[in-house]
């Protein structure tokens, strides 16, 4: 949806009068919108839906037992990741054997609170169960295919996107190496988004990533692999950008790094947005944080092709950061008291900024004076 306009108001006049009240009736404009928080939405989700956006979060079944942040997730976000319910290990842990029950569990609770659901995720190198790597090459693919072809058609209707591959570049740009690369090489993405497609046409497909925000030699393997698959008719229909920032270190080249994936026709998506502290956090660090934040979403925004932003979690207190990078943190818009913090009204402001696309001013015609 496109925030509305304000068109100034037309009246006869003269040729010398009519510059003068253009220029004066511009200047009105920029007055009234910059005065025009009065549509300002409360809420992130709906913030992001003005914009034709969706504000996201990630959430585990633990998440779902914790009635403060779950009503938290319900009010401010319309779109669900599950945080680990949908992978490998839990959805098919011995080969063959399917449990959609925690996966389902996140999606009913998305359902009942009018939120879509990113798939999250079908091929990983990562909560992979041992079977699966401990299996002979020869055999890889079709263990792959029926896994995608399982999930995907167990949730097909249900997802708005599948992290069909996750994290499959080393920092150079190479592919790694694991067990999928091993059986089929390249291929195996084509062929996992073939089969993803096969089961669930309706969904977006996605191939996930970090450290592939910036223009650098991972992104441009990224890049890379894209023009490959759309030039070979694969259904790829977007990139993930995960976007776990540092504070202060978001990369100058996010913009346009977005921008050379869209031009290729694809959406792009932040998928798991947070932004650690070194800890202790000082309000210097919050600010910093909540600028970085404004810079996420304001690039989102610029790009017509970035549907959303979604948050890895809902608070500080149930972030993976600190438990992976010792002596970081506070990493979320909320603190653990689901308090919101300076992140928070950065996102909900860059949203509802009043920043429209500027509506080119229609040329006027003169209009004749009439002589009196
Ligand atoms: O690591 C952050 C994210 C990076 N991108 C892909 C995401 O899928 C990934 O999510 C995290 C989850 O937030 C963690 O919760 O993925 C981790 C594993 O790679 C998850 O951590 C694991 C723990 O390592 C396990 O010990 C634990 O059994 O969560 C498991 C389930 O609670």
């Amino acid at each position: 949806m496109q925030p509305a306009t304000i068109r100034p108001r037309r009246r006869r006049q003269g040729a010398r009068g009519l510059a003068a009240a253009t220029a004066l009736t511009a200047a009105g404009v920029v007055t009234l919108c910059a005065a025009l928080p009065a549509q300002a939405a409360t809420t992130l989700k709906a913030a992001a839906e003005a914009r034709g956006r969706y504000f996201g979060t990630a959430l585990t079944r633990g998440d779902l037992g914790i009635s403060a942040e779950t009503s938290l997730a319900a009010a401010q976000f319309d779109m669900v990741t599950p945080g680990n319910e949908m992978k490998w290990d839990t959805t098919e842990p011995s080969r063959g054997g399917f449990n959609f029950g925690p996966g389902d569990q996140i999606v009913s609770f998305a359902q009942s609170h009018s939120m879509r659901v990113r798939g999250h995720t079908l091929v990983w190198h990562a909560q992979l169960p041992a079977w699966v790597s401990s299996l002979s090459l020869n055999q890889v693919q079709s263990a792959m295919e029926n896994h995608i072809t399982n999930e995907a058609t167990h949730y097909k209707g249900k997802v708005y996107s599948w992290d069909v591959v996750n994290e499959p570049f080393n920092e150079d740009g190479t592919l790694r190496q694991d067990v999928f690369y091993k059986a089929m090489g390249t291929n195996y993405i084509a062929n996992a988004l073939r089969a993803a497609h096969a089961a669930d046409p309706n969904a977006k497909l996605y191939i996930n990533d970090y450290n592939i925000e910036g223009v650098n030699a991972k992104s441009n393997g990224m890049y890379s692999l894209a023009q490959s698959l759309l030039a070979q008719g694969v259904p790829l229909n977007g990139i993930g950008f995960e976007s776990h920032f540092i504070a202060g270190q978001v990369p100058s080249s996010l913009l346009t790094n977005m921008q050379r994936f869209a031009a290729l026709g694809l959406d792009v998506a932040v998928t798991e947005l947070d932004d650690r502290i070194q800890l202790p956090t000082s309000t210097a660090k919050l600010q910093q944080q909540g600028t970085d934040y404004g810079t996420v979403v304001n690039a989102c925004l610029s790009v017509p092709r970035c549907v959303g932003v979604s948050q890895w979690g809902v608070d500080d207190g149930h972030s993976w950061i600190p438990g992976t990078f010792p002596g970081y943190g506070a990493a979320t818009m909320y603190d653990s008291g689901y308090q919101p913090k300076p992140a928070y009204n950065a996102a909900l402001n860059a949203l509802n900024a009043a920043t429209p696309t500027p509506t080119p001013t229609p040329t006027p015609t003169p209009t004749p004076t009439p002589t009196p």
